[in-house]
C-alpha cells in the first residue's frame, strides 16, 4: 500500500515542526506548501536530511504550487499570521480570512478527499471559513485547539500534583480564546476527579482556579515570552495526534473545534466539543452533561465564537 500523503499548508514555525514530527512518526510522505519562495523547499530538504539519523522512511517536498498537494489524505493548515505581544487572536481575523479563501480553494481543487485540520487563528472562525471556502463535508474539516488547551491544563495539573502527565486527563470545551471552558469536574488524576482531590487535601480550590486561569492564558504566556510569534511545538504535536487518529482509524476521543448541529442545543456552528476521530473524520460529537455554571461558561464561549463568525460574514475576504 502506498504511504499516506500529508499536505502542510503554511511552512512557518508550526508547519516546519509538523513536517518533522510527521516524518519521525512515519505517518506518510509530506508536502510543505507556502507562498514564501524557498522556505518550504529549504525546510523539506533540511528535514529530509535528518532522515538517515532518525532512520525514517518518508519523502518530503517543499512547494509553492497547489498542484503538488493533489490527492493528499490529510491537510493541516497553518497559513496566515500569528499574533505578537499585545494582540488578541481576534485581531488576526481580517488578514487570515483572506488567507483561508485561497487555502480553501486550493484544497477544494486539489485535495477534496482530505481530512483537513485548521490551526490558523482565530481558530473557531477560521475553521468555519475554511469549510465554507473549500466546500468539503463538515465532518472532514476540523479545528485544532481543545487538544492543545487540554494538554496545557494537564501539564499544569501534573506539576501541581507531582504526578505523571500520563495519569492526568483533562477536558477543555468551548472556543479557543479567553472564554474557553476548562472542565474541572471531568478532569481526573488516575480517574479521581479534581473536586475529590481538593477534598482529599491534594490541592485547594484557589490553586485550581489559578491553574484554570493559567490554562486560559496559556497561549498569551508563550507569546509574552517569545515576543516574535506564538507557540509552535505543542500546537504541532496536538494536530499530529488528530492526524494520526484519522490515518490509523484510532477512534480517539479528542476535544476539537467541530461542526455541531443538534448536540448541545446548537443549530450548526464550529465550537470546541469532545469528538471521536477515526477514518470517517469526526465520527461522533460526544455530548456531556454540563451543570448550570459550566453551561453558562459554555454559552458565553459560544456567543463569542458566533460574534467572530458574524464579523467574518461582514468582511469581503478579497478586500480584507
Ligand atoms: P508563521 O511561522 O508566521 O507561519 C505562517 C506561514 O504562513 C508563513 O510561512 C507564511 O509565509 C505562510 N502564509 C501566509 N499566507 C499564506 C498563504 N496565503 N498561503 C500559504 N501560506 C501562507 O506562524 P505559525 O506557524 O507560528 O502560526 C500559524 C498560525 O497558527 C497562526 O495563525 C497562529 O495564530 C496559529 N496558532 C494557533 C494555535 C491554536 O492552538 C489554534 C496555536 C498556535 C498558533
Amino acid at each position: 500500500m502506498a504511504r499516506p500523503k500529508i499536505a502542510l499548508i503554511g511552512a512557518g514555525q508550526i508547519g516546519g515542526t509538523l513536517a518533522h514530527l510527521a516524518a519521525i512518526k512515519e505517518l506518510g510522505d509530506v508536502v510543505l506548501f507556502d507562498i514564501a519562495e524557498g522556505v518550504p523547499q529549504g525546510k523539506a530538504l533540511d528535514i529530509a536530511e535528518s532522515g538517515p539519523s532518525e532512520r525514517f522512511d518518508a519523502r518530503l517536498k517543499g512547494t509553492n504550487d497547489y498542484a503538488d498537494i493533489a490527492g493528499a489524505d490529510v491537510c493541516i493548515v497553518t497559513a496566515g499570521v500569528p499574533r505578537k505581544p499585545g494582540m488578541s487572536r481576534d485581531d488576526l481575523l481580517g488578514i487570515n480570512l483572506k488567507v483561508m479563501k485561497s487555502v480553501g480553494e486550493g484544497i477544494r481543487d486539489h485535495a477534496p478527499d482530505a481530512f483537513v485540520i485548521c490551526i490558523t487563528n482565530p481558530l473557531d472562525a477560521m475553521v468555519w471559513a475554511l469549510r465554507e471556502f473549500s466546500g468539503l463535508p463538515h465532518e472532514k474539516v476540523v479545528g485544532m485547539a481543545g487538544v492543545l488547551d487540554s494538554a496545557r491544563f494537564r501539564h499544569f495539573l501534573s506539576l501541581e500534583f507531582d504526578v505523571s502527565m500520563k495519569d492526568v486527563t483533562a477536558f477543555v470545551l468551548g472556543g479557543h480564546g479567553d472564554t474557553m471552558v476548562p472542565l474541572v469536574r471531568y478532569s481526573t488524576v488516575g480517574g479521581v476527579p479534581l473536586p475529590d482531590l481538593v477534598d482529599m487535601g491534594w490541592t485547594t480550590k484557589e490553586k485550581l482556579d489559578a491553574i484554570v486561569q493559567r490554562t486560559r492564558d496559556g497561549g498569551a504566556e508563550i507569546v509574552g515570552l517569545l515576543k516574535t510569534g506564538s507557540a509552535y511545538y505543542a500546537p504541532a504535536t496536538s494536530a499530529i495526534e488528530m492526524a494520526e487518529a484519522y490515518l490509523k482509524d484510532q477512534k480517539r476521543l479528542l476535544p476539537c473545534a467541530a461542526w455541531v448541529s443538534g448536540a448541545y442545543g446548537l443549530k450548526g456552528m464550529y465550537v470546541g466539543v469532545p469528538t471521536i476521530i477515526g477514518a470517517g473524520g469526526i465520527e461522533r460529537i460526544v455530548e456531556i452533561k454540563l451543570d448550570r455554571a459550566e453551561q453558562e461558561m459554555f454559552d458565553n464561549s459560544v456567543a463569542a465564537v458566533r460574534g467572530l463568525v458574524e464579523a467574518c460574514q461582514g468582511i469581503d475576504p478579497t478586500l480584507a
